[in-house]
């Protein structure tokens, strides 16, 4: 059976997003974690495959949460990965249609990010927030995502995403999600936003 997922490349070097984050811990995050994501989706797409060919029985119920947790995990942090950028400096705040857009429905960018930050910071145990757009009202919304699939809203289209389970930052910060949270603005590449807004 051929494999389906793929560990993407990072459009940037390990280390070029200090002090954000070290080159230890996003090169841990990307090879071992989001790798075992795409390892574990393809490998259960196997069995599955396997199972259905030979005609034997599998625990389906526990086949479609592994998938929706792994399937989930792979995109998210694909979606990550290009939610970021080496910092450009300055207030890194988004320009263009995406910054029009978030002044227009946040009122204003501040007000966003307040928000942004308490569903991150706020996120029990493992989990994300992202900005997401409901592509029928076109409405921005922010969502807590637990784990990699729980909460999330189907058919949204994911603008920018923050990975605040404890494997994306405790190398750097230890505890402190707060100030992990604090430093990624400054490393927001808005132009990721820019173009899935469009769609
Ligand atoms: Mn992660």
């Amino acid at each position: 059976m051929s494999k389906i997922y793929e560990l993407p490349a990072l459009p940037y070097g390990y280390d070029s997003l200090k002090p954000f984050l070290s080159l230890e811990q996003l090169s841990l995050h990307h090879q071992k974690h989001h790798a075992a994501y795409v390892n574990n989706a393809n490998a259960l797409i196997e069995r599955i495959e396997t199972a259905r060919q030979a005609g034997s029985a599998f625990d389906v119920k526990a086949a479609a949460k592994e998938l929706s947790f792994n399937v989930s995990g792979h995109k998210l942090h694909s979606i990550f990965w290009n939610s970021l950028a080496p910092a450009r400096g300055g207030a890194n705040e988004p320009q263009g249609k995406i910054g029009e857009e978030i002044a227009r429905q946040f009122a204003v960018f501040d007000e966003f990010k307040k928000e942004f930050t308490a569903a991150a910071v706020s996120c029990e145990g493992s989990g994300w927030a992202v900005l997401s757009k409901c592509p029928e009202t076109g409405k921005l919304h922010i969502l807590q995502i637990e784990k990699h699939n729980v909460n999330l809203v189907a058919n949204f289209n994911i603008l920018l995403a923050l990975d605040v389970w404890e494997h994306a930052y405790y190398l750097d910060y230890k505890n402190d999600r707060a100030k992990y949270v604090q430093n990624f603005w400054s490393f927001v590449d808005w132009s990721r936003a820019e173009l899935t807004l469009a769609q």
